[in-house]
C-alpha cells in the first residue's frame, strides 16, 4: 500500500510540475537534458556494504524527475537511500518498489540546476559470491524541465552511463593475492609466478565450494601439478560454477617455461601482427611482463632476456 501511495504521489507531483513549467515563455532552444550517471563499483568483496551514487552533470535545470535504479537482486540487497546535495528537499523514495528496483523522485517549485549527487543508494553484497560482473541501470522517467531550457515533459527512458559492478572474493596463495579480471562470462585469475600456483593453496580459499583444475586442453590435472597460463579452475557451489582461466606473468604460451617463445608472441602483439583480442585476456595479461597495461617492446625485451638465461 505504501509503495503504491509513493508511486501515485510522485506521478501527481510530476504532472503538476509539468503543468506549471509549461507556463514559462517558449524560446527556441535545442533540448539539453541533464546528464545522469551511476557510479561504477570495482574492488568490491562479497559481504561488503557499497554505495552507488546517482549524479547529475551538464544540468541546465529540471524541476521534477522520476528515477528507477535496477540491480541484480540475487547479488545486491538495498539497505538505505539518501538524498544528495543536488536534489531538492522534496525527495521520495522506495527501496521495495519492485524486485531488483529502487524508485526515487525529486521535485521542486524552481528549476534545480545544481550538479553533483542526486541520491546515494546503499546495498549489501551477497556474502556467498565468489565472483560477479554485472551492471546497475538507471532509467530516468518523466523528466520535467522548463520549455525555456529546451524541454517540457520528457519520458526519457534512457539508460545512463556507468553502473558497472564487479565483485570478487579475495584469492590468495602464499606471499601473493591473485588478481581477478572479468572476461565475458569467465574470469582471469592472474598470478606472478608458476611457483606460487599450487592447487592446494588455491583450494584453501574456497572452503565451502568444490574446486577442480584443468589443463589448457581440458584434461583434469593431478593434484601436484601447478597451474600456468590457460589452465582453468572451476569453483562450484550448489548449481553455480564460476570458471577462472589462469594467467601467469611471462608464460604466455602456457608451457611452464619462460623462454623465447613467450617473447616471440609478445613481439607479434608489439609489432601489430596479433591483437590482444586475438590473443585473449589470459595470454595478454601474461604477455604484459612489466604489468603496465600494454604489450610493447619493453615486455618483449624482458621475456627475450629469459630466453638467453
Ligand atoms: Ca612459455
Ligand atoms: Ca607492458
Ligand atoms: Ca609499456
Amino acid at each position: 500500500m505504501k509503495n503504491r501511495l509513493i508511486k501515485i504521489c510522485a506521478c501527481v507531483l510530476v504532472t503538476l510540475t509539468a503543468l506549471s513549467c509549461l507556463c514559462v515563455a517558449f524560446t527556441a532552444n535545442a533540448a539539453v537534458l541533464p546528464e545522469f550517471t551511476v557510479s561504477d563499483l570495482y574492488q568490491v568483496r562479497p559481504g561488503d556494504t557499497v554505495s552507488v551514487e546517482v549524479n547529475v552533470n551538464e544540468n541546465r535545470g529540471y524541476c521534477a524527475g522520476e528515477f528507477l535504479l535496477e540491480y541484480d537482486p540475487s547479488v545486491l540487497t538495498p539497505v538505505s537511500i539518501a538524498r544528495g546535495e543536488a536534489s531538492s528537499e522534496y525527495f521520495a523514495s522506495n527501496l521495495e518498489y519492485g524486485n531488483g528496483q529502487v524508485f526515487f523522485a525529486v521535485i521542486s517549485e524552481e528549476l534545480m540546476s545544481a550538479e553533483g549527487n542526486v541520491a546515494t543508494v546503499t546495498f549489501e553484497v551477497d556474502d556467498s559470491l565468489v565472483v560477479y560482473s554485472g551492471e546497475l541501470e538507471l532509467t530516468v522517467n518523466s523528466l520535467v524541465g522548463n520549455i525555456s531550457v529546451g524541454y517540457g515533459l520528457n519520458s526519457v527512458r534512457n539508460t545512463v552511463n556507468g553502473g558497472e559492478l564487479y565483485v570478487a572474493q579475495k584469492i590468495t596463495v602464499p606471499a601473493e593475492e591473485l588478481g581477478v579480471v572479468a572476461d565475458g562470462t569467465k574470469y582471469v585469475l592472474c598470478g606472478s609466478s608458476i611457483e606460487n600456483m599450487l592447487q592446494s593453496e588455491i583450494t584453501k580459499n574456497f572452503t565451502s565450494h568444490t574446486t577442480k583444475y584443468y589443463s589448457a586442453s581440458g584434461a583434469q590435472l593431478s593434484a601436484a601439478t601447478r597451474l600456468t597460463t590457460l589452465c582453468t579452475v572451476k569453483v562450484t557451489s550448489g548449481s553455480t560454477t564460476n570458471t577462472f582461466v589462469v594467467s601467469v606473468k611471462q608464460d604466455v604460451d602456457g608451457n611452464y617455461k619462460l623462454d623465447g617463445e613467450d617473447a616471440f608472441i609478445a613481439g607479434l602483439v608489439a609489432s601489430g601482427m596479433l591483437t590482444e583480442e586475438e590473443l585473449g585476456k589470459a595470454q595478454s595479461n601474461a604477455a604484459d611482463a612489466d604489468g603496465d597495461g600494454d604489450i610493447d617492446a619493453d615486455d618483449f625485451a624482458i621475456m627475450e632476456a629469459n630466453g638467453l638465461k
